[in-house]
């Protein structure tokens, strides 16, 4: 199977600010991470990573052609109806991580447009999100 994951604003900045928000591992490495469990199971990723909302959603409406779709929306979790809107579109199984327990944090962080528009969440696990996320995408489309 081929999966989608799409990394929003910021996150290129992994690694090198932050690390005890974020983690001090780099987005480099967490997309290398990704791959190697994708082909673990014989399947792959294409990573894509943008600081543009319009980047994202163009992105996102090639999500059809994946498997499903494993999404960190970064900052636009909390403000983007268009970026849900994309999410809603894509006919495939979108996963929806954070490197952050956004529910542990500022009150304007603790709400998803996003979540309602996707199979799951998975958020506070560090880089360990994307890779729990995929697994289970992985595995619901198993079932499916
Ligand atoms: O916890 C997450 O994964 C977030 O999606 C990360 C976003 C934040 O706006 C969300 O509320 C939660 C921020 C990504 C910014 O990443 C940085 C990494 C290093 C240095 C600065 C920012």
């Amino acid at each position: 199977m081929r999966f989608l994951v799409l990394h929003g604003p910021n996150l290129n900045l992994l690694g090198s600010r932050e690390p005890d928000v974020y983690g001090s591992t780099s987005l480099a490495e967490i997309d290398e991470q990704l791959a190697k469990t994708a082909a673990e199971g014989g399947h792959t990723v294409d990573t894509f990573q943008s600081n543009h909302e319009g980047e994202l959603i163009d992105k996102l409406q090639t999500g059809s052609s994946y498997d499903g779709v494993l999404i960190n929306p970064g900052g636009f979790t909390h403000t983007s109806v268009a970026l849900r809107d994309a999410v809603q579109a894509v006919d495939v199984p979108v996963v929806e991580v954070h490197l952050s327990n956004i529910y542990a944090r500022e009150e304007f962080r603790q709400h998803s447009l996003i979540s309602a528009a996707c199979l799951g969440v998975v958020s506070g696990f560090g880089a360990q999100s994307y890779l729990l996320g995929l697994e289970a995408l992985i595995a619901y489309k198993r079932k499916s």
